[in-house]
């Protein structure tokens, strides 16, 4: 597969797909070589695990690791620690995808790794990007990028057709967020959520409001998953600059067009993420504390 593009990477059809459910995979987004290349890095980055005790900055750890056997749940921030993730951001592919979805200006705001490994891949509880970081307006996205086969059976992203444009739920418990929703507390039909599966190299995209989990992975395949969090340029984070460090980061984080200094403001259902979690360092650390789990994780 060249990289030169000659037509739209993402179909009308499939437009309107994510613009009515919230959700769309397209294929062959990367090439072999690409998720070759992500592999590589990746284990790279995975190395780093060995004779650790605690999670890092780079690393989160699943249930069941020890220095001697390492075991990774997430890489976080690959797009800051690899020079190949920093670059398949920026593929004419994706970006001709995000350009239909979100318009010409697109920053990243954030990238992750979530491991899934065959047998004893940790579960996601239900949630929404939107309540970890709501914006200005909601041309935000989450991008899966598939660095494995994503099947039935190695638990894929699931995802709730037109959630994204309901309510946003209560992520709190105890008057603390905890990141994941209590699923005996909400009107929804988790039973009909949508499998997104895939070959390895094709992408997801899910809207920023659309609830989504992923069961833990009892198969004998591994599911990673690359994940890009991505905004149209004029949706700016409700938490304000802390969430881009400073503005030369803010900069840096620019995938296509330009960034400008004026937010466009759309009345969405907000809530914020505060006070913040009792246990912090990913999405997993603060749902462990959740009490009503949906997912059955054999790692709990
Ligand atoms: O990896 C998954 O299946 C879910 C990912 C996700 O929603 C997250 O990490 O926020």
């Amino acid at each position: 597969m060249s990289n030169r593009i000659t037509d739209n990477v993402i179909s009308g059809p499939q437009v309107d797909t994510y613009r009515e459910k919230g959700f769309v995979v397209v294929e062959d987004i990367f090439s072999a070589d690409d998720i070759e290349q992500m592999r590589a890095a990746l284990d790279e980055l995975t190395a780093c695990a060995k004779g650790l005790t605690d999670h890092t900055n780079l690393i989160d750890l699943e249930p069941g690791h020890t220095p001697e056997v390492p075991r990774v749940r997430r890489i976080k921030d690959p797009c800051n620690n690899h020079p190949v993730f920093q670059e398949m951001a920026r593929r004419p592919r994706l970006i001709n995808a995000l350009t239909a979805l979100l318009g010409p200006d697109l920053r990243l705001h954030g990238s992750k790794i979530n491991l899934k490994s065959a047998d004893h891949g940790s579960a996601v509880e239900w949630h929404q990007d939107w309540a970890f970081y709501p914006h200005t307006n909601d041309d935000v996205l989450a991008v899966g990028v598939m660095l494995d086969d994503m099947t039935p059976e190695n638990g894929p992203l699931l995802c709730l057709a037109d959630s994204h444009r309901g309510p946003t739920y209560d992520h709190h418990q105890d008057g603390h967020f905890v990141g994941a929703m209590d699923p005996t507390n909400c009107a929804l039909e988790f039973s009909q959520a949508e499998m997104i599966t895939g070959s390895a190299g094709s992408c997801s995209f899910h809207h920023v409001r659309a609830v989504h989990g992923s069961a833990s992975n009892t198969s004998t395949r591994d599911r990673r998953l690359l994940l890009l969090q991505v905004a149209a340029a004029d949706a700016w984070d409700l938490r304000g600059m802390e969430a881009y460090a400073s503005w030369e980061n803010h900069e840096k984080m620019m995938l296509a067009g330009s960034a400008g200094n004026q937010p466009r403001i759309v009345e969405t259902p907000v809530r914020l993420p505060y006070p913040g979690p009792l246990k912090t360092g990913s999405i997993y650390e603060s749902q462990t504390l959740a009490r009503n789990k949906y997912f059955a994780d054999k790692t709990d």
